[in-house]
Formats: C-alpha cells, structure tokens, sequence
C-alpha cells in the first residue's frame, strides 16, 4: 500500500481508475474534466448521461462510475467536489467525501491502483493547502481500514499543489 506523488496531467495515466472533479451535471465542463472527456472520448459522456438518466444528479461529496473510452485507465470515478464559500457551507466534510465516496466505489469495482486530482482547487476555489491537507487525511484513513488499494499516485497538474503535497506528505 503506497501513495505516490507526481506532476502531470492525469489523462496520461495507467491505471485501473482516475478520478474526475465533475460536476453535478455530470455532463462535462472545463479544468480536469474537460481534460479527460477530450481525450477519454464520447463513450464517457455516453454512459454519464445514462447515470443521469438513472439517478439524476451527483451531489456534492458523492461519486459514479463509468469505463475509460480511449484513456489507458480502465475506469474513470467522477466525483463532485464543493464549491468554496467561505467554509460556510460544510465545505471541508463534503471534500473529505469526494475523496471518501470515490475509494468506496473505487474498490467495490475491484480497483487496485487509483490517480487522484486535486478536487476543488481550479474553478471551484477551494484553498489549495486546507483542500491538501484534507486528501491526504482522507487518503490515509480510508488506507488505514481497508487495504484493497495497493497503489493510490495523486497527479498535481500545478507546482504549486505538487510543493504543497510533498511537504505535507513528508511531514
Ligand atoms: N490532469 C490533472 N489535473 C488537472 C488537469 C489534468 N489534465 N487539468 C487541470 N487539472 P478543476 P474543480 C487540475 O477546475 O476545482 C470543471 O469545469 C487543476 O490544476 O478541474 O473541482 C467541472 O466540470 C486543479 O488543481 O476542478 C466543474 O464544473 C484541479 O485539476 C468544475 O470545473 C481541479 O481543478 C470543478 O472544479
């Protein structure tokens, strides 16, 4: 059981799952998930739109799951981070579950390896070293009950989250 720390852009990697920081639409947008639908291709917009003819919308802090399309991971775990307002709106319990919710899912799926992205912290605003610091807590505790993960990389698209995370990661 390891955590990995990288710089790069997370469509690239080849893995069993990445994870997106959608929306609640779940019908694309800009940042990371308009990265992984550009290069994953139709098919993931295909079966989001299926998911939300199911069940509607993802809430903030919860997760789904669809295949990769032409990505090299297997699957891709759309998960919702919150919008930050302040810290007035249970912002950091519903990252937390971002987190928590996408592992959950993660290893009902049989998912062994999973790269991360730093949810929230692009066109949602959250504080980039509050929103560290909580992935990794959220990371490390859900590591420590249940050790079907064997591999966990976060993938920091920016330097400055990639300093933030390797500080805190050291510490
Ligand atoms: N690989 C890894 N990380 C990336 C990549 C990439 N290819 N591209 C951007 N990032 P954001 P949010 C980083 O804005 O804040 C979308 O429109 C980026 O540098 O993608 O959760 C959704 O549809 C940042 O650190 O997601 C939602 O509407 C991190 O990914 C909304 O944005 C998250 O930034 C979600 O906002």
């Amino acid at each position: 059981m390891k955590i990995t720390l990288i710089q790069g852009d997370i469509t690239k990697m080849e893995v069993d799952a990445i994870v997106n920081a959608a929306n609640t639409s779940l019908l694309g947008g800009g940042g990371v998930d308009g990265a992984i639908h550009r290069a994953g291709g139709p098919a993931i917009l295909e079966e989001c739109r299926r998911i939300r003819d199911r069940q509607g919308r993802c809430a903030p802090g919860e997760a789904v799951i669809t295949t990769a399309g032409k990505l090299p991971a297997k699957y891709v775990i759309h998960t919702v981070g919150p919008v930050w307002n302040k810290g007035n709106e249970e912002e950091k319990g519903l990252l937390r579950s971002a987190y928590i919710s996408s592992l959950q899912l993660a290893v009902k799926n049989g998912v062994g390896t999973i790269a991360f992205p730093n949810i929230s912290t692009g066109v949602y605003r959250f504080p980039k070293e509050v929103a560290a610091e909580i992935a990794i807590a959220a990371v490390k505790d859900f590591m420590a009950q249940d050790n079907r993960i064997s591999n966990l990389i976060f993938v920091c698209y920016e330097k400055e989250n990639y300093d933030l995370y390797s500080r805190i990661l050291q510490s």
